[in-house]
């Protein structure tokens, strides 16, 4: 298949599962032709067949606000004319489902009548926050309704999307998904870089996100000076964003600083992440959750919230531990006892990892999209 898709290409869990997808797709013989303002963060640029086309955004005085939605639409359709695509597939429905049911429009009443199903994806802010904004959620509903077919990645956020937006078309679940081979513990990499964070032999938190108020960065450093006090630690944290420094001011009231590590955005997370004993997150909100995913899959046990989607990817007691939104106690005492008995830590870390590769594995999921995409394609023809 010629496939289009186009997500948010800067660090943002939409955006990798999309650059994912369309790797994985791109392996299995597929066209990808990425459409977006930017390459994809994790795609490298050289990989076979994948296509990169930026969409270039007039800046006129004029415009206080730049239409990048018109751009990517009119842009979807070049794409998807000039290399025959057989259908879109994009990433968060604002704005991308509404740019793309323009591109189909306009495909529609060209010359060549050029049929052009598209897929919309959703992730969670794009519906429990974005979408629920009043000047965004009716036409977020129509594009919803409007798409050929609407995936979400977890139960949570099909059953919210049906019940808040009232949305009348069928929505199915396809899990975010991990690469295994990418994402796991290599030996060699483990004692080189552990070795570096942690030169005494401390335990190694790690924490990862675009540290958004959901996030519930203090919450992070809360948890982290508790067991801190009772196991000597490093804490490392791996992205950025808007509740970076009040984190960096309540370590440096607790003392803490010192051993709380802030490494901004990374592009190789795997390197990082594999070499931690647990995975600290504690947020407000997550409708599937993919940083406990990549952390599963390199055997650090996740502690989080109970909060939407998360207790379909964490089995509580097995594969990692769930608390309340808030309850930093608790998941301080969760992280103490797995951190003060190795048998248990190991024990559950390979839990983990055979939970991610058993039903998460990039392999799996992307036989899901292949199959979605032939029955869009089938009923649209
Ligand atoms: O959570 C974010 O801040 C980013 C957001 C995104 O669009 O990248 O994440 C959402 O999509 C991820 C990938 O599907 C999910 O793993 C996250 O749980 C989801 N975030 C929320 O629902 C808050």
């Amino acid at each position: 298949m010629k496939i289009g898709i186009t997500c948010y290409p800067t660090y943002g869990g939409s955006g990798v599962v999309a650059t994912e997808l369309g790797l994985e797709l791109a392996q299995r013989g597929h066209e990808i032709h990425f459409i977006s303002y930017a390459q994809p963060i994790r795609l490298r640029g050289e990989e076979p067949n994948i296509h990169f086309h930026e969409v270039e955004v007039s800046r006129y005085p004029l415009f206080d606000y730049p239409p990048y939605d018109l751009a990517l639409a009119t842009r979807m359709a070049e794409v998807a004319q000039l290399y025959d695509l057989d259908l879109l597939h994009v990433h968060y429905a604002i704005p991308h489902s509404v740019s793309a049911m323009l591109a189909r429009q306009m495909l529609a009443a060209g010359p060549r009548k050029q049929r052009l199903p598209f897929v919309t994806t959703l992730h969670g802010t794009d519906i429990t926050l974005v979408g629920l904004d009043r000047s965004y959620l009716p036409i977020t509903r129509y594009s919803i309704e409007q798409s050929d077919g609407v995936t979400a990645i977890s139960n949570y956020l099909k059953d919210r999307t049906q019940r808040v937006f009232d949305v009348r078309n069928s929505i199915e679940v396809i899990y975010n998904s991990v690469n295994c081979d990418v994402y796991r513990r290599d030996p060699a990499t483990f004692a080189k870089v552990r070795a570096e964070y942690a030169p005494n032999g401390e335990r190694v938190l790690v924490h990862l996100s675009n540290f958004r108020p959901v996030k519930r960065l203090t919450d992070v450093i809360e948890i982290f000076d508790r067991v801190h006090k009772k196991i000597p630690s490093k804490l490392l944290l791996i992205g950025d964003g808007p509740d970076r420094s009040v984190a960096e001011w309540l370590a440096v009231q607790k003392g803490i600083h010192g051993d709380v590590l802030f490494l901004g955005k990374q592009d190789q997370i795997e390197e990082k992440l594999s070499i931690a004993d647990v995975m600290l997150i504690p947020s407000e909100l997550e409708s599937f959750g993919l940083a406990a995913l990549e952390a599963m899959a390199c055997e650090v046990v996740p502690i989080s919230t109970r909060a939407g989607g998360v207790p379909e990817v964490i089995e509580h007691g097995k594969s990692g531990y769930l608390a309340d939104v808030g309850d930093v106690d608790t998941m301080a005492r969760y992280a103490i006892d797995l951190l003060s008995n190795d048998d248990l830590l190991r024990e559950m870390g390979k839990q983990a990892r055979a939970a991610a590769k058993e039903r998460f594995c990039s392999t799996k999921i992307v036989k899901q999209y292949e199959d979605f995409y032939r029955r869009v394609l089938e009923r649209s023809a």
